[in-house]
């Protein structure tokens, strides 16, 4: 029996490495078939990330490089045209199976459901990029096993306000201490937090390698096999070689210590 009930999982750079060869790649695309001139490099994508959802990502990149937009055009319709084209061409790079997910997550999904702790996700982006992920790098059940697909705009605020996690958290009908959310950027540290997720863990990805998630109990540079073992950045693995279930329980533990 373990101290929680469910697991609330962030997706890009948590479930899947996306940024750099998913989204990054799709956004170029977009562009380049609107027959824009706008290329993300590695480094800008990088800078851009700052910015939680991919319409709000164009709108600043217009916005610092002093774009002037063709005044005949609404700019919020001309956006949302560009970011609908991304979302096909990142779904269109999902289905060809570019982009696998990290190590150690379907191993604990499994585990999660097979222990009967319930499962759902809390995400920034598009829901259609959801199911795609999850049924192109998962396998076409996987989708069924969340409870919960907290996705997209549904919210007033995007990461890293905490509004995104506090729906996940009404729609499973739990209160924070009943979970352990996983994440793996700053952003998304603040609005789990933000949401009363204390116990909570940070799987370093790409672009998120040595940010601050200060005051994350336990930051991993990914969950681990059996045959990969998983490196603790902050907190401790309490000789575990890779996060299981039982792992997540001793983190829980030490954040709502039981008698
Ligand atoms: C990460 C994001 C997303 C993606 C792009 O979200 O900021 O916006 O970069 O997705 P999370 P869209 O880590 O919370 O999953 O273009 O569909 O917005
Ligand atoms: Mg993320």
């Amino acid at each position: 029996m373990y101290g929680f009930q469910a697991l609330i999982f962030d997706v890009d750079g948590t479930l899947a490495d996306t940024e750099r060869d998913g989204h990054r790649l799709a956004f170029n695309a977009a562009f380049a078939e609107a027959g824009l001139d706008w290329v993300w490099d590695v480094e800008r994508y990088g800078r851009l990330l700052a910015v939680t959802g991919g319409k709000e990502r164009i709108r600043r990149f217009i916005e610092e490089e002093g774009i002037a937009l063709d005044p005949a055009l609404d700019p919020d319709a001309f956006i949302a045209g560009l970011h609908r084209a991304k979302t096909r061409h990142y779904v269109a790079l999902l289905e060809t199976g570019a982009i696998p997910l990290r190590c150690g997550v379907a191993r604990l999904l499994r585990e999660a459901r097979e222990a009967g702790v319930r499962l759902a996700i809390a995400t920034t982006t598009t829901p259609e990029n959801v199911s795609a992920l999850l049924r192109c790098s998962g396998g076409p059940e996987m989708e069924g096993w969340f409870e919960v697909i907290a996705a997209g705009d549904v919210v007033p605020q995007k990461k890293p306000a905490p509004d995104i996690f506090f729906l996940a958290l009404e729609q499973l009908g739990l209160e924070a201490r009943d979970c352990v959310a996983l994440e793996d950027s700053d952003n998304g540290v603040k609005s789990a937090l933000g949401a009363g997720l204390d116990a909570l863990v940070v799987t370093e990805s790409t672009y998120t390698r040595g940010q601050d998630f200060t005051p994350a109990p336990l930051v991993v540079d990914c969950l681990g096999e059996p045959d990969q073992p998983a490196r603790a950045i902050v907190g401790d693995l309490g000789g575990a070689a890779f996060l299981d279930l039982a792992a997540l329980d001793r983190l829980h533990r030490s954040v709502y210590p039981r008698a």
